[in-house]
C-alpha cells in the first residue's frame, strides 16, 4: 500500500493538467472550479489518438456492440489486488445501466484497432443531477472506463478522458461525478466496501472469503443463515402503482446527506424498476397503504478466474434505501433474505448513507481496498462516508 504522503507527491502528469482540486487542497468553498465554456468554443475535432487507432460511437442497441463491449469489460476490466476475480456486468445490465432517461450514444465511446475492428478501449457518460451541499448541479456520471490489457501504460486513459470531456462540454455540461478504486487528486469522500455472506461455503471455496479463527465450515454456515421467508408485514417488491409515492420516500429521505443524485419521477422508474438479474427494489406498505421504507440492490456477478468449479459469484450490491418506520436491521435483514432467495452468493455495501447502522449487527464483514468519489471541476469541502447517497455501478 502507497502511503497517503507519497501518494501526494505523485507526479500526475496528466491529472494536474484538469480542473481537479490539489491533493492537500485547503477547501472551504462549494463551487466550480473553472467557469462554463461558451458550447461554441469547445473544440470540435474529436482528440487524436495513437497511430492505427480509431474513434467509434458504440450503439448499445445493437446487439453486435453490445457483446463486443460486454466481452472487453468481461475481460479486461476491474479485478481485486489478488487477480482472482474480476467484474461481469451483463449486457442486460450495461444497457440498464448506460440507457437511463437522456442517455446519449455519443458518450458510449469505443476506441477501435484500425486494421482489425477490434474494440480495445471504452469510456461511457450518462446524464444525471446531483446536489453538492446547497447547490444542484447537471452533472455526468462517468463509468466503465477500460483499455485492453495488451494497450496498459501508453497514456490512452487521458485521450479517452479528454474525448469524453470534449463530447459532454459541448453539450454544455461541465462538471462529473466519478468513483475510482485508485487514488486521484482528489476524492471528495473515501468509502469502503462491506460483504455479507449469503452462501459461505461457495465463497469460502473460491477463496472470496476464509474461514474465522476457531470456526468450523459448519458454525460458519449456521453464522450466516437466514430464515425462509422476510418477516417485516407489508414487505412486497415494488410495483408500478408504487412509484410516485417510493420517489417521494428517496426524495425525501436524501435531503439530510451532503452528496446525492437528484431524480426526477422517469428517472426514479428506470433505475428501481425491477429487472430479474439486474435491480431489484422492494417496499414496506403500511395498512393505510402508505410506504414507509424501501430497499435496493443490483446484480453485478464477478467471474472467478481460476477455479475448477466455480465460475462466477453472484453478488448484490446495496443501492439505495430508506427507512422510516421499519427498523434498519429488520428492513436490511428482509432485503437479504430477498436475495439469498434469488441464489445471490454475497451482499456487498459501502459504509455510507445510514449503512452503518445494519452493517456490523447483520454479521457484514470490512472489505480490504476503497472506493474513492471524485466529481469533476468542482470544489467543495471533503465528506465523511455517511454523508455520502450516491450509488454509481
Ligand atoms: S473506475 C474503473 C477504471 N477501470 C479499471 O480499473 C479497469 C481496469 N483497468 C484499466 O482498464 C470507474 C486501465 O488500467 C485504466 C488505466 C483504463 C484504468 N480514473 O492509459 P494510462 C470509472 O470508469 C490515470 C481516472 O497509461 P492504464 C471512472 C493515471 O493516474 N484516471 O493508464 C473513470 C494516469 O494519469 P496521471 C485514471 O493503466 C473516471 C493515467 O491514467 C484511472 O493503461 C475517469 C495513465 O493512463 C482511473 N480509474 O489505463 C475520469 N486509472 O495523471 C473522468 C488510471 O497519474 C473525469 N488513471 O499521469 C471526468 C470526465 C468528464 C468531464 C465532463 C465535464
Amino acid at each position: 500500500l502507497q502511503s497517503s504522503s507519497a501518494n501526494s507527491q505523485r507526479k500526475f502528469s496528466f491529472w494536474s493538467t484538469q480542473p481537479v482540486p490539489m491533493l492537500d487542497e485547503k477547501i472551504e468553498t462549494n463551487e466550480c472550479i473553472e467557469p462554463n465554456k461558451d458550447v461554441n468554443e469547445i473544440r470540435s475535432e474529436p482528440y487524436t489518438l495513437p497511430n492505427g487507432f480509431k474513434w467509434v460511437t458504440l450503439d448499445l442497441n445493437n446487439t453486435s456492440d453490445l457483446k463486443e463491449l460486454y466481452t472487453l469489460l468481461n475481460e479486461n476490466y476491474v479485478e481485486d489486488d489478488d487477480a482472482m476475480f474480476r467484474f461481469d456486468y451483463q449486457p442486460e445490465f450495461l444497457k440498464w445501466s448506460l440507457q437511463p432517461p437522456g442517455w446519449k450514444s455519443d458518450w458510449h465511446v469505443g476506441v477501435r484497432v484500425e486494421r482489425s475492428g477490434k474494440l480495445v478501449g471504452f469510456i461511457s457518460a450518462i446524464p444525471s443531477k446531483l446536489r453538492a451541499y446547497d447547490k444542484v448541479i447537471s452533472v455526468v456520471d462517468i463509468n466503465f472506463l477500460c483499455v485492453h490489457k495488451k494497450l496498459r501504460s501508453k497514456r490512452v486513459t487521458p485521450v479517452l478522458i479528454r474525448e469524453i470531456t470534449r463530447r459532454v462540454n459541448s453539450t454544455g455540461i461541465f462538471q462529473a461525478a466519478y468513483t475510482a478504486g485508485v487514488v486521484l487528486p482528489t476524492p471528495v469522500s473515501t468509502c469502503r466496501y462491506w460483504h455479507r455472506s449469503l452462501n459461505p461455503k461457495k465463497l469460502v471455496d473460491v477463496r472470496f472469503s476464509h474461514l474465522a479463527r476457531n470456526m468450523t465450515m459448519q458454525r460458519t454456515v449456521k453464522l450466516y443463515r437466514l430464515p425462509d421467508q422476510t418477516k417485516t408485514k407489508g414487505y412486497r417488491r415494488i410495483q408500478p402503482k408504487d412509484m410516485e409515492k417510493a420517489h417521494k420516500l428517496l426524495d425525501n429521505y436524501l435531503k439530510k446527506f451532503s452528496l446525492c443524485p437528484v431524480f426526477n419521477e422517469e428517472e426514479f422508474r428506470h433505475w428501481f424498476t425491477p429487472r430479474d438479474g439486474i435491480v431489484d427494489c422492494f417496499v414496506v406498505v403500511d395498512d393505510k397503504g402508505n410506504i414507509t421504507d424501501l430497499t435496493s440492490y443490483y446484480c453485478l456477478p464477478s467471474s472467478v478466474m481460476h477455479h475448477p468449479v466455480h465460475k462466477t459469484v453472484r453478488a448484490a450490491y446495496s443501492f439505495y434505501n430508506v427507512s422510516t418506520k421499519t427498523p434498519w436491521l429488520e428492513l436490511m435483514n428482509d432485503a437479504l433474505i430477498s436475495a439469498r432467495n434469488v441464489d445471490m452468493d454475497v451482499y456487498n455495501a459501502l459504509d455510507l448513507m445510514d449503512n452503518k447502522q445494519f452493517l456490523m449487527p447483520l454479521k457484514f464483514g470490512a472489505g480490504d481496498g476503497n472506493l474513492q468519489y471524485y466529481l469533476y471541476n468542482w470544489r467543495c469541502p471533503a465528506m465523511q462516508p455517511e454523508n455520502i447517497a450516491l450509488i454509481l455501478m
